[in-house]
């Protein structure tokens, strides 16, 4: 996809479906005569308005019958959301009408949008840059609050005035390396080893610490994934249609009834849970239960919690700890959950796991408030990185922070063997290099794709 920054584009930026309102936007250079193609405002043609202001007037198509009654705002470049001459149109929503002004807008000269395409083009004019559109998708993506909230420091620039230091502190280095670092004077290239071994440890500590908060980032935004794991008949998709508050799976007094996986969705404190019921764990009954216990493990094994549910009556088995202890020594969190306890009432005292009725759950959800209480405290720990982090770092920012620190190392291990100065520059370059792809002070034609492709037409 090609900045062609020089065609005007239109779309629709709103969902498609019933609502009361939906905005049209286009943007370009030939945006405002192609509204006033179209737009009979009250106080006259969108040419001789001021910018950032609003109009009300009729919408009409091609033979010059009224669509519509719209709201139009205009912004002029380069003081708008993208940076060019921008106009959106306020109109009501649902199918048609829409649909009618877009198509209005490209018998008159605009484009089609691509996906991303506004963002993409805000970007080209320096509105934001690479990090910053990002952000944007993800607070477009975001399936809950703290999620969104992630994404909104993202937005702010911390991130990338992070970045921009630590790029500045690196080719502040570089230029000293090149340039100034005089290796006939002994004394002074000690005093500058040290300095720049400084300045090395301090940035490398700091993109390692971002990329500590991967892992964190990504649960923030895909989800917490909580397996619910257990032998037949435990109570765990009884349990799942508790949490989710409806009949959603299969529930039988038959051993072996769930098969295949089923996830659910479930928010919690403006966090998404998403919750996995799962073949119960025995020896298997034919080929398919053996095919879904397979799946059942190795989507424990993959968790970011367990739910091991058990059944009270019976206790939890020695192969059962056998599960939850391997599961526990690779720092796979589990709750146990001592399910069935209006049958076997257990003592509270135990403290090591939850003791529940999922079948009272389901018609008392007070009955959920301990596991609930224990799932919210097992999250913490597992998102609290990334709330602190100035990014919800994802996969392309990890690959490039690794790249660059990969580099810097290879510095730190050349300074130790005494490698000339203009040697330590070429991978003091490639550091700089990545971390410029990150905010997109670098980049090409490949990353732009991939990253505004994320979006939304409209976007
Ligand atoms: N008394 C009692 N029965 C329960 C409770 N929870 C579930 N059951 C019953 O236990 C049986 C098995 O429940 P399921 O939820 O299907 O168990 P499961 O662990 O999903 O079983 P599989 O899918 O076969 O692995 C059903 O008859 C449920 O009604 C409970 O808290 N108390
Ligand atoms: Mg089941």
């Amino acid at each position: 996809m090609s900045p062609a920054v020089e065609d005007t584009i239109a779309a629709v930026a709103t969902a498609r479906g019933v609502a009361a309102l939906a905005v049209v936007r286009l943007s370009g250079p030939m945006a405002v005569s192609i509204a006033d193609a179209s737009f009979r405002g009250s106080d006259g043609r969108l040419a001789d308005a001021p910018t950032r202001t609003l109009h009300v007037g009729h919408w009409l198509d091609g033979s010059g019958v009224p669509v519509d009654r719209v709201v139009v705002g205009l912004f002029r470049a380069p003081n708008s959301p993208t940076g060019e001459d921008v106009v959106e149109i306020s109109c009501h929503g649902g199918l048609v009408v829409p649909a009618r002004i877009l198509a209005r807008l490209y018998e008159s000269g605009a484009r089609p949008a691509r996906a991303g395409e506004f963002t993409q083009r805000a970007f080209v004019h320096g509105k934001l840059d690479l990090a910053q559109a990002e952000a944007v998708a993800d607070i477009i993506h975001a399936q809950a609050a703290r999620a969104h909230e992630a994404a909104q420091r993202q937005l702010d620039g911390r991130f990338s005035a992070l970045l921009g230091r630590l790029r500045d502190e690196l080719t502040g280095f570089c230029a000293l390396v090149e340039l100034e670092l005089d290796f006939s004077d002994t004394d002074q290239v000690f005093a500058d080893l040290q300095r720049l071994r400084a300045v090395l440890r301090q940035c490398r500590g700091t993109i390692e610490d971002l990329v500590s908060h991967a892992r964190s980032g990504s649960i923030l935004r895909d989800g917490v994934r909580v397996v619910i794991a257990g032998r037949p008949n435990a109570g765990k998709s009884t349990l799942l249609n508790a949490l989710v508050g409806h009949d959603r799976v299969i529930v039988s007094e038959i051993e072996g009834t769930t098969r295949d996986l089923v996830e659910v969705d479930l928010e919690l404190d403006g966090l998404v849970f998403r919750l996995v019921d799962t073949a119960g764990i025995r020896e298997a009954g034919d080929e398919i239960e053996a095919e879904g216990i397979r799946r059942a493990r190795d989507a424990a094994e993959s968790a970011d919690i367990v739910l091991y549910v058990f059944d009270a009556e019976q206790g939890l088995q020695a192969e059962e700890e056998e599960i939850v202890y391997r599961l526990r020594s690779a720092e796979r969190p589990v709750v146990l959950v001592a399910n069935k306890a209006d049958r076997a009432p257990v003592a509270a005292a135990e403290g090591s796991f939850v003791s529940i009725s999922a079948r009272r759950a389901v018609d008392d959800p007070r009955e959920l408030s301990t596991l609930l209480l224990a799932l919210r405290h097992t999250a913490a720990p597992l998102v609290r990185d990334a709330e602190d982090s100035p990014v919800l770092l994802n996969a392309r920012h990890r690959a490039h922070l690794q790249a660059a620190d990969e580099a810097l190392l290879r510095v730190e291990v050349a300074m130790d063997a005494g490698v000339p100065g203009d040697l330590l520059s070429i991978d003091l370059r490639v550091a700089l290099h990545e971390l410029g792809c990150i905010t997109g002070v670098i980049t090409n034609e490949e990353v732009l794709d991939s990253v505004f492709s994320r979006f939304c037409i409209g976007k």
